[in-house]
């Protein structure tokens, strides 16, 4: 199907661009303004826009990060999607400013499960995410969790492929031995996010991340509550 149908083509002079989000831990993604709408947004700039971008363009849920619309100015690709101004769950949990109480754990728990169950039960076509974490999950300003990336493992052409180490202590081990998944391995994922709510602790804090994968495949080691 022709991209242009589904997608809201969107001027690269229509955006102008500020920072990178989360200091480029986040990949390629920027907060920029985009100017005819009179909103701030997210920016992701992509290599190659894929085919499949077309299918993700449909999906919306409110724990998921909606998508408004894409560059297509070759060699300037870029998606466009809501901006979530609270940051990344993971950043949230660092900073010792932020505590919570039970309910909220419970509120952040619920919607992150009822943004991948969108996923995996309600979207359009099935989606596995494949790189749940806290860093991908972001807190939009009314305090709700929206799931991103969900779509990043199919643009392969991506300039925002993060390094795979940092991303070995949320992966089931399926995934670290790149067998064939199924959604479980996102429900493994979704199990280290709830850790990571309950303790506010990295994951594997201080082991490098190769260290990790051979730690939770050949040793069966586990995370501990
Ligand atoms: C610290 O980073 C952030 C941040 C990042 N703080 N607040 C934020 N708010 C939003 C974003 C973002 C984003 C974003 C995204 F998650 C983006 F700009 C483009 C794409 C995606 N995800 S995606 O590639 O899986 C995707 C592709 C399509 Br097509 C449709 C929806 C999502």
């Amino acid at each position: 199907m022709d991209p242009a149908i589904s997608f809201c083509e969107i001027d690269l002079d229509d955006l102008e661009f500020y920072e990178r989000c989360g200091g480029g831990s986040f990949g390629s993604v920027y907060r920029a303004k985009w100017k005819s709408e009179n909103i701030i947004v997210a920016v992701k700039k992509l290599l190659v826009l894929d085919k499949e971008a077309h299918v993700l363009s449909l999906l919306s849920h409110r724990n998921i990060i909606q998508f408004y619309g894409a560059v297509m100015e070759e060699p300037n690709y870029c998606l466009v999607t809501e901006f979530a101004e609270k940051g990344s769950l993971y950043d949230y949990l660092q900073n010792p400013d932020n505590v919570m109480d039970f309910q909220q754990i419970l509120t952040w728990a619920t919607e992150i499960a009822q943004g991948m169950n969108y996923l995996h039960n309600e979207a359009p076509m099935k989606i596995i995410h494949r790189d749940l974490k806290s860093k991908n999950v972001v807190i939009s300003v009314q305090g709700v969790c929206k799931i991103c990336d969900f779509g990043a493992s199919r643009f392969m052409g991506s300039t925002t492929k993060m390094s795979l180490a940092g991303t070995f202590p949320w992966m089931a081990p399926e995934v670290i031995q790149s067998l064939p998944v199924s959604e479980s391995c996102d429900t493994w994922s979704y199990g280290v996010v709830l850790w990571e709510l309950l303790t506010h602790e990295v994951p594997y804090r201080g082991i490098e991340g190769f260290q990790v994968a051979w730690l939770v495949v050949e040793k069966g080691e586990r995370l501990t509550i």
